[in-house]
């Protein structure tokens, strides 16, 4: 089984970037060797991870890099996209943890000796405990210490580095970590969302004045998260309530950074539920960047609701993973586009895309077709609108592995690689060895 483009598709280019993505914790393990974070505590709290579960071994990657670097290499990709544990790298003192940035190095040196280009995220959820003490992202000051993080790792990483990325979904970080409660640290009101995002972007902005100056000559940019919207109707009262929604959860994070201020939308809410937005602030978030990260999965359906402004609404009938997300290509194809209307990025990379499926492995074999179409007809979105002339230079898989799926603990499955959590035995599933033929097949 093979993935399949057209034949003049400049994603079958070898100037095509394709990788793997992972994330700290939902990989590494290895919770002695680090300070404590939100996650930690959130999955030691009842009934918030469905499976019970922690991230206290997962993949356990931590112990095993080596073994997980050959894999990456084994499946000829160009780049791998990880996160940094902030937790593992900065003391609660704000000096450095010394073993723990050298895992990183080392892992990083492995990967250059490769010649696999490194994608560095700087923040993908693991905020130290010691910071959310302090109020975590309601707290302005938890911003500035993720600049002085960000300094640190990259005075730590020199050259390493291929691409950094400040921030993975801050919509997740802020909405639901901060509003609806259902990630860490599982804060719950309708007046912390906005106040956890401004001070999420002006962390980005921030992180982005270290990154100019002192790594000029990596790609410097942000990963957003985008679940874009159509109407449940024609009704004029259901488009506009759609029009507020992609305002709500996805420009809330995408127009400060290009456009140096927020939607619209901002005007029409409670008072109380803004955030202190103080002079100079949205410059610094709009600070330029190099590429943004684009992360999609699937769309979301909404109709008005006299309360709320709009309600998201779950179609009958429509194919859907195993994590109940509606799979609709057309929708990655038209958010590419719009992005591309509304902000003209220098370039887009798709840091995040793939399925989860309930797998089977069956005599050391997971035949995942389902994850296979998925794929199939998602790159064939991208090539659609990289031929409407927007600058995707590159697509990484989500995920390497299977691992720990936040509030799912182990139960959905997003690898293009299988994991036994019981004797962390890796096997290629059928997509991996797919991708790994439209990887290794390109000619030019
Ligand atoms: O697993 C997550 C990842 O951490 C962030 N983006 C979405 C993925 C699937 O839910």
């Amino acid at each position: 089984m093979a993935f399949t483009l057209p034949k003049n598709s400049s994603m079958l280019s070898s100037k095509f970037t394709y990788g793997v993505a992972t994330a700290s914790f939902q990989i590494e393990g290895g919770i002695d060797n680090r300070a404590p974070c939100i996650w930690d505590t959130f999955c030691a709290t009842e009934g918030k991870i469905i499976d019970g579960s922690d991230g206290s071994v997962a993949c356990d990657h931590f112990h095993r890099w080596q073994d997980d670097v050959e894999l990456i290499e084994s499946l000829g990709v160009d780049a791998y996209r990880l996160s940094i544990s902030w937790p593992r790298v900065m003391n609660e003192d704000g000096s450095v943890n010394q073993e723990g940035m050298a895992f990183y190095i080392q892992l990083l040196d492995r990967l250059n000796e490769k010649h696999i280009k490194v994608f560095v995220t700087l923040y993908h959820w693991d905020l130290p405990q010691y910071l959310e003490e302090q109020g975590g992202w309601l707290n302005r000051e938890t911003a500035y210490k993720f600049q002085q993080y960000t300094t640190e790792v990259v005075k730590a990483f020199g050259e390493r580095v291929y691409a950094y990325a400040t921030l993975n979904e801050p919509f997740c970080s802020a909405y639901l970590g901060y509003e609806i409660g259902v990630h860490a640290p599982g804060i719950v009101g309708k007046e912390y969302g906005r106040k956890a995002a401004h001070h999420l972007l002006l962390a980005h902005g921030l992180a982005m004045q270290v990154l100019a100056k002192e790594s000029p000559n990596t790609l410097n940019g942000i990963v957003l998260n985008f679940t874009p919207g159509y109407a449940a109707s024609k009704s004029l009262a259901d488009i506009k309530a759609t029009e507020m929604a992609n305002e709500y959860h996805n420009y809330w994070y995408a127009k400060p950074i290009f456009d140096g201020e927020y939607p619209a939308l901002i005007d029409s809410l409670p008072k109380a539920h803004l955030p202190d937005i103080f002079e100079g602030d949205m410059a610094i978030i709009s600070h330029e960047i190099d590429f943004l990260g684009v992360n999609f999965y699937t769309r979301a359906i909404y109709e008005a609701d006299e309360q709320e402004g709009f309600k998201e609404v779950a179609l009958p009938d429509v194919e859907r993973t195993d994590i109940g997300w509606e799979v609709y290509p057309q929708a990655f194809t038209d958010l590419l586009i719009d992005l591309n209307t509304r902000y003209q990025p220098p370039a887009i990379y798709i840091t995040e895309n793939g399925a989860s499926i309930d797998d089977e492995i069956e005599e050391g074999v997971v035949n995942d077709q389902r994850r296979i179409s998925y794929y199939q007809r998602h790159l064939n979105a991208v090539h659609v609108a990289i031929e409407s002339g927007v600058p995707v230079k590159g697509y990484f898989a989500w995920s390497l592995m299977d691992n720990f799926e936040w509030a799912e603990g182990y139960l959905k499955r997003f690898g293009i690689v299988y994991v036994d959590y019981q004797s962390q035995q890796r096997t290629i599933k059928q997509s991996g060895l797919a991708y790994r033929k439209l990887m290794t097949s390109r000619k030019n």
